[in-house]
């Protein structure tokens, strides 16, 4: 039985190494920001369960088969039997470490989500349920699939995690707000960058650590405030914990927050304390950042200590 369970979409990812519009070769992968959670938390060895709809389509059969190949529990997942297609996601590399992401993704298959994808997949004994901001989104099919999750789980005693993950170019911050608010509600980790709290607090004119403050005395277990390169930390009850930094070469950040929250959550899962968390946390986003793709890169178990190793090592 898996300890946690993540519901999103997951697309077909194309990758350019230029302008599209220029015809530069592509490559194929898949994307989705809970499913890149999934094989980071899989890799680490835990049992991890998806939960999505694809297209039945040869995309999806791509995203169902990457993922089984990574370990990840798909038997929650279904393919689309209206027509549907499974999402697709462009991404052009531009200068240095911009890039632009693209989505074809309206009137995807996992866009049309439903409740009952998600419930038959919550049992007691379940340890995590993995959520983001990002699925509520895709419309309101998707929004009451991950809120009604959420309650369940709830209801079950299994912690809650919210990643808010704002995607500008999926809804504007007033629509963000509105559906965030009460899934803010029902977690128990919340997982924001600073710029992202004011759709998830009940006063979106609080500085940081009044919002923050105010998380938790509303009942949020831990509020883990990330800041991309310069580390991140943990607000409980008992107080504030910063992560430090580790400085890696950096070659491709996007996947990195969902790698954070791979390692924060397997730590999480090993009984760990919020200190080693965050250092899990770290170690793993810092591998995302340092290698190519979203999830490519994620380190398994045994090779999570090798970011310790002196710069230019080479394992024989
Ligand atoms: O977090 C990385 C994601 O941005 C990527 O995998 C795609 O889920 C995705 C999204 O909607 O942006």
């Amino acid at each position: 039985a898996p300890d946690v369970v993540t519901v999103g979409e997951t697309m077909a990812a194309l990758r350019a190494t230029g302008p599209v519009k220029l015809a530069r070769p592509m490559e194929l992968s898949v994307a989705g920001a809970e499913s890149n959670v999934a094989i980071g938390l899989a890799r680490l060895g835990h049992h991890v369960s998806w939960v999505g709809a694809v297209g039945d389509d040869e995309f999806g059969a791509l995203v169902l088969r990457t993922l089984r190949a990574e370990q990840v529990d798909v038997s929650h997942a279904r393919a689309d039997t209206e027509g549907r297609p499974t999402g697709l996601l462009v991404r052009e590399d531009g200068i240095g470490d911009l890039a632009r992401v693209r989505y074809y993704r309206a009137g995807s298959a996992g866009a049309a989500l439903r409740p009952p994808d998600v419930l038959a997949a919550l049992r007691p004994g379940l340890r995590v349920l993995h959520l983001t901001g990002i699925t509520p989104a895709l419309g309101a099919s998707a929004a009451d699939t991950v809120l009604a999750a959420a309650e369940r789980a709830r209801e079950l005693g299994v912690t809650v995690c919210l990643d808010v993950n704002y995607r500008a170019r999926l809804w504007s911050t007033e629509q963000a707000r509105r559906t965030l608010l009460p899934l803010t509600r029902h977690s128990d980790i919340l997982i924001a960058s600073a710029d992202e709290l004011h759709l998830v607090g009940s006063d979106p004119s609080l500085a940081e650590k009044e919002a923050v403050a105010a998380l938790i005395a509303e009942g949020r277990r831990e509020v883990v405030i990330t800041r991309g390169g310069d580390g991140a930390c943990v607000t409980t009850a008992e107080g504030t914990v910063d992560s430090g930094v580790r400085s890696v070469p950096v070659r491709d950040v996007v996947g990195a927050g969902d790698a954070f929250v791979a390692g924060y959550l397997s730590a999480l899962l090993d009984d760990l304390d919020v200190v080693e968390r965050l250092q899990r946390a770290t170690a793993t986003g810092a591998f995302a950042v340092a290698t190519r793709g979203d999830w490519e890169g994620l380190p398994t178990r045994s090779e999570l200590a090798l970011l310790d190793s002196p710069a230019g090592t080479t394992l024989r």
